[in-house]
């Protein structure tokens, strides 16, 4: 029994596979159920929900599209000090070691249901998570006690009990990711477009060294959500409902959507969050069902009052407001079922999500929606708007520049200076750049794709002059327009601001 406390290093090595073998548990558990549903998801979106938009902001800026990772290893790594400090409370008396634990899964269970839509099922991996983590902190202290009078458990049996926990989390960790990677396989085929976009044409990417590709992959397209897990609907499963101040509400399936005629186009979206120079934006072929269309359907009640939104609704609850006349105009708005020739993948939306031309992603792209609410903007918040974004973001152009890299060393000669620029909706007409804050000059246009997609260009520059160089790059768009010099960050409504490459040659 344990009458003779462990070392401190044992306790504190008890406490954190204890914990941690029960965290693996939980992550099985949810994995074979939704995998939103584990416990370290679920603390790590509510700490989502409560960050203040500075905060979130400095992280996507600072941190990218690891914001998530990075997230997700804070809260794991402060588990795991509380989990330690369990251990350690825990060689003094048990009680108090095992009360720390509760703690935590009282604060787990609560971020589980708090996820909207949560149900009392979804608790289960995080009580399957607490009993075994439970079971691991006192059956390690039974097992690995000093018998009194003996000079302590041997060695040995101390290495095997918590030899194999670490092995069962480990097991547990690898096992819960195959699972869920095994579940995530999208099995629909995408049906051929009734009418399909322009293939695109080759871009400068190819005579451009470092020049962004003029179609992203889907693999390296870029993701911005409030997802902690991509989640994993199924198509036979999922409804869109249009409802709202309309005539006819209804609800369509998967496959009903698919009998629809589908339209194509070349669109770049972009993120609110895009910082200057940033790289939150993508440009793809996407499929599906125009909007108006299916809008029309429901037949709006008073399609002209200009306080109308239709609120999106993610499966979740997420929201996005987007101004009507930007679904019903001409410029293309649609349902997309497809990205690049290939059904959505998870992380973009699938099965369904809006793609609406010429505004930022938080206003106009829902992924995994599944109803659009005809409302009105002083009816309905939606998610950022609650927290103080704009609802009237238009994407702001801006000219990008991709090559040379920051500091990058280049050879005296002809020296390649590139990137690619975007303008929605008005189109990109020119790219000028200045170097060494000279005049603006020119640059060489890649091909027009169409107003909605943006555009390569490159600027050879012929230099002998060894040393530090700077350059900027602005866009020419629509009405011959020139991009704001004006520096904004990107909240409440986007950065504006002319970027500016320092690089070396010689
Ligand atoms: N359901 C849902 N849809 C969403 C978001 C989200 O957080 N949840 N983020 C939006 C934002 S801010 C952007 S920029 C785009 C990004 O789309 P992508 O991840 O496919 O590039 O999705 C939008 N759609
Ligand atoms: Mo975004």
């Amino acid at each position: 029994m344990t009458d003779e406390r462990p070392s401190l290093l044992r306790a504190g090595v008890i406490g954190l596979l204890s914990v941690g073998v029960g965290l693996a548990a939980g992550g099985v558990v949810a994995a074979l159920g939704d995998p939103a549903t584990s416990p370290v998801l679920a603390v790590g979106s509510e700490v989502i929900d409560r960050t203040p938009t500075p905060v979130k902001d400095w992280a996507i800026e600072h941190f990218g599209t690891h914001d998530k990772l990075i997230l997700l290893s804070s809260v794991t790594v402060a588990v795991l000090i509380v989990a330690i400090a369990s251990g350690l409370l825990a060689r003094s008396r048990l009680l108090v070691g095992v009360a720390v634990q509760v703690l935590m899964l009282l604060v787990a269970g609560y971020a589980v249901l708090a996820r909207p839509f949560a149900a009392l099922s979804d608790l289960l991996p995080t009580v399957c998570a607490g009993v075994v983590s439970l079971a691991a902190l006192v059956g390690l202290f039974r097992v690995t006690a000093r018998p009194a009078g003996s000079a302590g458990a041997s060695r040995r049996t101390f290495v095997a009990a918590t030899g194999g926990t670490a092995a069962l989390a480990t097991l547990g960790v690898v096992g819960g990711r195959a699972i869920t990677s095994s579940r995530s396989a999208i099995d629909v085929k995408l049906p051929a477009a009734d009418a399909p976009a322009p293939a695109l044409p080759a871009g400068l990417d190819r005579t451009v060294p470092g020049v962004t590709p003029l179609r992203t992959p889907n693999s390296s397209f870029y993701r911005v959500d409030t997802e902690l897990s991509v989640p994993n609907l199924s198509a036979s499963d999922w409804e869109l409902t249009i409802d709202g101040d309309v005539e006819n509400p209804y609800t369509i399936s998967y496959s009903e959507l698919l009998r629809r005629p589908l339209t194509e186009r070349n669109i770049t979206i972009t993120c609110v969050s895009n910082p200057v120079g940033g790289k939150y934006a993508g440009g793809a072929t996407w499929r599906g069902v125009l909007l108006k269309d299916l809008l029309a359907e429901a037949r709006v009640k008073e399609p002209n009052r200009p306080d109308l939104q239709v609120l999106s609704t993610s499966f979740n609850g997420f929201t996005i407001s987007t101004p009507l006349g930007a679904m019903t105009d001409d410029r293309g708005a649609m349902l997309a079922i497809g990205m690049n020739g290939a059904p959505l993948p998870r992380a973009h939306g699938f099965p369904a999500r809006l793609i609406t031309p010429g505004l930022y992603g938080m206003l106009g792209c829902t992924k995994w929606v599944t109803k659009l609410t005809v409302t009105t903007y002083a009816d309905r918040k939606a998610y950022w708007t609650k927290r103080g974004w704009t609802t009237e973001g238009e994407i702001k152009p801006t000219a990008r520049i991709d090559v040379p890299a920051a500091l990058a060393s280049v050879k005296p000669g002809r020296v390649l200076i590139g990137g690619t620029a975007w303008a929605q909706r008005r189109g990109v007409v020119a790219v000028q750049v200045s170097i060494d804050g000279g005049p603006w000059t020119a640059a060489s246009l890649g091909p027009d794709v169409n107003v909605d997609y943006w555009r390569q260009w490159y600027y050879a520059w012929e230099t002998n002059k060894p040393g530090q160089h700077s350059v900027r790059a602005r866009v020419i768009y629509g009405d011959n327009m020139i991009q704001t010099a004006a520096r904004a960050g990107v909240f409440p409504s986007g950065s504006s601001g002319i970027e500016e490459r320092v690089f070396l040659v010689g």
